[in-house]
């Protein structure tokens, strides 16, 4: 296998061109091969400059992840960008696709860098739960000021060539196709011009005020997060002391971060979600079907979301109603939400008008007859679904898939009512369906190969992360989130309050509790209607109108602002159910109240397992991070039960009377993980 650092020398430029697919990584022998080449140009009399640039899709995308927890090898990517910081002949960095962390710290090592139009920069290592641990938290602020360095390096989102040419972190943009050619001729224009620039020899000035608004404007986002507020000290260690002493606090915050549960949770998460995108009995070869244009069935809050994400990747969408008025209501919604982000700064107005120019509403599901891909999003009846099945059985043309976004219905059920139940499958999409980015796959019994492929793929266009998930009463997700239910009304009866349970979840980092989100939902979802017949807490609730955030009232009052408050009726009539039914009033602690309520969760999971329903217990973890607020840096449900001990879950479990999976009493005895 050749090596992935060659190396030659263009008109008295010493070239060195990384090969390491996917993504360049910096793995160590792509770090060695590095080193060496930098030192092979020094030595070398005939070099006048040195370019540095990558094949393949990217520039390097960063440290070699997969490394990461094992004893590192020398030498270090920190080595390596001072080796070519300090060398005495100008480093051209030539730039294309995503230069991200590491891959970003050597560009900034380097004296000059160039980059094509569309190449992007940036240091999501926070992403990851650490930061950029190869002197980016020192570079960037004395090249490109602090208020950037802390948008980089604390947020982690990528910027543009053009941005990072505004910035001073790129010297130049040469052309598209040119990049070689125009960065030879750049270090060859540098080449006798002295000093060099050294980012490490400049200083980045202080900036408190700064440091403390964008404290105070992500202090939401960065909530139960460890690695913002170390990339942020970082940051603030640039200003105030010399270049060593800003490595030294680097490189001791970005150890901790490494050697801490978080970012081993957000790492798991990373391949945890590249993972989701593989079916294990998908052979690679299969062919996918072209999908050029798109039918949505329902016009209503799913139905628009769901056109959205196909508008927005530039895909032609028929939207159908069974009403003029319901209709132009959903067409409405559309439009307002993408003025919305408009006004945002997301789209342009002429953006916005293009897309809504792919959108073709419609009374009639004829219209839909060249359609590729065919979603519906109607209300959440079986005997309706089969019947429209049955009608798009007869409209659709050969090879469309048909879709149904059931949040829990029997999908083979539908398929059956069809003559092509090989093209059917279900698209859960969650709510609302143009921000929320899982998309939970339902693959029937009878679906096929090619179509499966197909809707996998085209999450990623659409911007969705795709789990596969069999038949069953809820898929993965909603499976999961019942069995939380009946543990949080024991409690309840047990004297525990609504606010204390929904509390330790939202300490957890969940972005509500139990009964903030029923009050979202609406209390009276699924209630008889009978205000006479009460046998739940939930039911004298609905009877009382205490209906959730819409009525104003549910398990919480809420004020104009829908700020929650304890109800001190609610607190009564829970108390009421409890003294009738003799359960004696405890307390409980916080860790008790969370093993009671994901113990179960955990279970169920295990069981989903064991049934086949999901592929592997990442899969399940990348459902709740994307599909549920689960926080990312505790890994998701199965995740986190390998890190809490999976005897201790069983424990709980049978503690409160829940029978255990065999799955997870398996490996719990084995003392093995998921
Ligand atoms: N290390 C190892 N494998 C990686 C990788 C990396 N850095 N980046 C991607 N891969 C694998 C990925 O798992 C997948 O594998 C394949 O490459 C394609 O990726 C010291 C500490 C570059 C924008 O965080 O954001 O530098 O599934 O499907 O959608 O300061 O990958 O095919 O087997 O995502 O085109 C910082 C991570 C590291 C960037 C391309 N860097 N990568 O996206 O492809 S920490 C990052 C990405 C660091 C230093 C620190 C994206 C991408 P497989 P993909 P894509």
């Amino acid at each position: 296998m050749s090596k992935p650092i060659q190396t030659s020398i263009v008109d008295g430029v010493f070239l060195i061109v990384a090969n390491n697919p996917p993504v360049n990584a910096l793995g160590i022998d792509v770090r060695a091969g590095l080193d060496a080449a930098i030192q092979q140009a020094a030595d070398d009399a005939n070099v006048k400059a040195v370019v540095i640039r990558c094949d393949g899709r990217t520039f390097f995308a960063g440290a070699d992840i997969t490394e990461f927890g094992k004893p590192p090898l020398a030498p270090g990517l920190g080595d390596v960008v001072t080796r070519i910081e300090a060398s005495e002949k100008p480093v051209v960095a030539a730039i294309h696709g995503t230069a991200l962390g590491g891959g970003c710290e050597v560009t900034l090592g380097c004296h000059y860098r160039v980059a094509v139009p569309s190449a992007k920069i940036g240091t999501p290592e926070v992403k990851l739960g650490l930061l950029p641990g190869a002197g980016g938290t020192q570079r960037i602020p004395r090249i490109a000021g602090v208020k950037l360095a802390l948008e980089m390096t604390a947020i982690g989102d990528p910027i543009s060539a053009k941005k990072a040419l505004d910035a001073g972190l790129i010297d130049m943009i040469v052309g598209e196709d040119s990049l070689e050619a125009d960065a030879i001729a750049f270090a060859r224009e540098v080449a006798d011009k002295r000093p060099l620039p050294r980012a490490s020899e400049k200083n980045a000035t202080a900036d408190p005020q700064a440091v403390e608004e964008f404290k105070k404007a992500n202090a939401r986002k960065f909530r139960g997060f460890d690695a913002p507020a170390a990339n942020i000290r970082c940051v603030e260690a640039s200003t105030s002391g010399s270049f060593a002493d800003g490595i030294a606090v680097e490189r001791a915050e970005f150890r901790k971060l490494m050697a801490g549960t978080q970012s081993a949770a957000q790492r798991y998460m990373f391949f945890a979600e590249r993972q989701a995108a593989k079916v294990d009995d998908i052979p690679a070869d299969t062919e996918r079907r072209p999908i050029k244009k798109v039918g949505v069935i329902g016009a209503g809050t799913m139905g628009g979301g769901i056109s959205m994400n196909f508008l927005t990747a530039g895909i032609p969408v028929t939207i159908v109603e069974t009403a003029q008025e319901a209709l132009d209501r959903g067409v409405g919604v559309i439009r307002k939400n993408y003025e919305n982000s408009a006004k945002r700064g997301r789209f342009t107005a002429e953006k916005v008008e293009q897309m809504m120019g792919l959108l073709t509403p419609t009374l009639s599901l004829d219209d839909l007859k060249d359609c590729d891909l065919i979603i519906e999003a109607i209300y959440e009846n079986m005997d309706v679904k089969k019947e429209l099945f049955g009608k798009l059985d007869a409209i659709a043309k050969p090879g469309a898939i048909l879709a149904s976004n059931t949040s829990y219905l029997n999908v083979n059920e539908m398929a059956d009512a069809t003559s092509r139940p090989g093209d059917v499958i279900g698209m859960h999409f969650f709510s609302p369906a143009n921000v929320m980015k899982l998309l939970e796959v339902v693959r029937g019994a009878k679906t096929s190969l090619d179509v499966l492929a197909t809707v996998m793929a085209l999450a990623k266009p659409i911007g969705k992360v795709a789990v596969v998930s069999g038949v069953c009463n809820g898929f993965i997700g909603n499976r999961m989130l019942a069995q939380r239910g009946a543990p949080a009304t024991q409690m309840l009866m047990q004297g525990a309050r609504p606010e204390q349970i929904d509390k330790v979840l939202t300490d957890f980092g969940m972005p509500m509790g139990v009964y903030q989100m029923s009050d979202l939902a609406g209390v009276d979802i699924g209630w008889h209607r009978d205000p006479s017949r009460i046998e739940t807490i939930r039911d004298a609730l609905a009877a009382k109108g205490r209906w959730g955030q819409k009525t104003r009232k549910g398990w919480y009052d809420y004020d104009e602002n829908r700020n929650p408050t304890p109800s001190a009726e609610v607190a009564e009539i829970i108390e009421d159910f409890r003294s009738k039914s003799n359960q004696a009033r405890r307390d409980f602690t916080d860790d008790e109240i969370l093993g009671t309520l994901l113990y179960p969760m955990v279970n169920e999971g295990a069981k989903i397992l064991e049934e086949g329903i999901a592929q592997r217990a990442s899969d399940i973890d990348t459902v709740w991070i994307y599909g549920y607020g689960w926080p990312v840096y505790r890994g998701g449900p199965m995740f986190w039960a390998n890190t809490i001990g999976l005897d201790k879950v069983v424990a709980g479990l049978e503690q409160n009377g829940v029978p255990v999976a065999s799955k997870l009493r398996e490996l719990a005895e084995a003392g093995g993980q998921f």
